[in-house]
């Protein structure tokens, strides 16, 4: 009789329920179906309150190898734990694994506590396809090295929490990586964390190519790695949380539908919108310093409760980064709404073209020092609108963001301003540039003059 059989009897005989225990069901073959009892050392299929174990390197294990299980059970109380893994003292010489695949579209997995281990240079996998797994909990890379990998092609899962485990100490290695193709995934918190006391920092990596995933808080943290490329994402709050200047911590938005409520990135972190991925939208953002940074490419970002002055300071903080030849500029696109975007520097009102209608908006608030943005004329985030905002603007003076820009084409200049309202307004703007700039900036004004000649000359 093993140690939970002589408990479960004296459980029995003091009256109480043998289920509250719980018994430690082991694999002990390389590959078979779950629901065979002789596949386990107990000779029965785990049960509900079990803790069943699947481990290369069990007591029971008749020796180094592989272990693949076919899970085609249908559960209706949750086993206690269920645990994946390659324990320590594995042989290094090969990568073992120990890897559960769920296909049968009737199965069902319901568990506590799920556990995928890794170990030595083994790893610990749940692969599902199909049916359906539900648990309360999932950790994955409890310890120093291998790999930890969740998979999902198909069917659906359900956690209260996934945790991703990295960081290792001294030579550990391995990967930890919670990868979806397909189905439907809904997770209350979904987390990449360091593991505690480690001297590197780990990465741990949320990949999303299909299907649907569904997280309340996502939190991607030091080195950690997001990508979605065609999946499905609905997120209430992402929270990219860099660490140090070599521990960047990387999402990355290639194609798919992707719905973000919050997002807030600290550290050095970047958040990658590829070439054509689009407009992602999202109710708030936050980007804490000049180390985190949103590269936009030919994207846009779409703030419903958008803050102008915020997102002047976060492009002070060079932490907007367009493509060359461009600059990221930001207009209320409707009430409360900011769209950030990158354009031409001059761009005022983000119609992808400097012309006269920019350069009034510039000339209305020429020498206004303080509280200045994007669309009143501030294309250098310093919130003043001056002559370093005219010059970026007469730079692109006439171009359109389809077009490269060349450095100041005066001739496009003057042949836009249409005639005689115009050229009065132009000569009114440089006499008033004159009065404020004349003592100051008298050669920046001459050159402003010798290049308006043209219009001047007009009147
Ligand atoms: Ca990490
Ligand atoms: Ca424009
Ligand atoms: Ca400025």
């Amino acid at each position: 009789m093993n140690r939970n059989a002589l408990y479960r009897a004296c459980l029995v005989s003091l009256g109480l329920s043998p289920v509250a225990l719980g018994a430690d069901p082991s694999w002990v073959i390389p590959t078979g179906s779950w629901t065979i009892p002789a596949n386990w050392n107990t000779a029965s299929v785990p049960a509900a309150g079990d803790n069943a174990i699947i481990d290369v390197k069990a007591p029971v294990w008749g020796g180094y190898g592989n272990a693949t299980v076919n899970f085609d059970a249908q559960y209706t109380s949750p086993l206690a734990s269920l645990k994946i893994v390659v324990s320590e003292g594995q042989s290094i010489a090969t990568h073992n694994f120990a890897h559960v695949i769920q296909t049968d579209p009737t199965s069902i997995l319901l568990v506590d506590y799920l556990n995928l281990a890794r170990s030595s240079r083994g790893h610990g996998q749940y692969t599902l396809n199909g049916g359906a797994a539900s648990v309360g909990s999932m950790t994955m890379g409890e310890n120093t090295r291998g790999g930890s990998v969740w998979e999902q092609n198909g069917g659906t899962f359900t956690a209260q929490t996934a945790s991703l485990i990295g960081g290792f100490t001294g030579s550990g290695l391995g990967s930890v990586m919670f990868a979806q193709t397909g189905g439907v995934s809904t997770i209350d918190h979904l987390e990449t964390v360091e593991r505690a006391g480690s001297t590197f920092p780990g990465v741990a990596t949320v990949q999303l190519s299909g299907g649907v995933l569904n997280v309340t808080n996502l939190d991607i943290g030091s080195k950690d790695v997001l990508t979605v490329n065609g999946a499905m994402m609905n997120v209430g709050s992402l929270a990219i949380a860099g660490g140090g200047s070599n521990d960047i911590t990387n999402v990355t938005f290639t194609t798919g539908d992707i719905a973000v409520d919050h997002i807030a990135m600290t550290g050095f972190s970047v958040l990658l919108l590829s070439p054509g991925f689009g407009e992602l939208r999202t109710e708030t953002l936050t980007v804490g310093s000049g180390s985190s940074k949103i590269s936009f490419n030919d994207n846009s970002v779409v703030v419903d409760d958008g803050d102008l002055e915020a997102v002047r300071l976060m492009g002070r903080q060079s932490s907007l980064v367009a493509p060359a030849g461009r600059r990221v500029g930001y207009w209320i696109v409707e009430a409360g709404a900011v769209r950030i975007a990158p354009t031409l520097s001059g761009d005022a009102d983000g119609n992808a073209t400097v012309n006269l209608v920019d350069f009034n908006a510039l000339a209305s608030n020429f020498n206004t020092m303080g509280g200045m943005h994007w669309s009143d004329g501030d294309f250098d985030y310093d919130g003043n609108v001056n002559l370093v905002d005219f010059n970026e603007l007469a730079a692109n003076f006439n171009l359109s963001a389809s077009t490269d820009p060349t450095p100041e084409d005066w001739s496009n200049l003057t042949a836009a301003i249409p005639e005689p309202s115009g050229a009065t307004f132009m000569t009114v703007l440089l006499f008033s540039l004159r009065n404020h700039w004349h003592r100051r900036c008298r050669q920046s004004f001459g050159q402003i003059e010798n290049r308006f000649a043209p219009v001047i000359r007009q009147i």
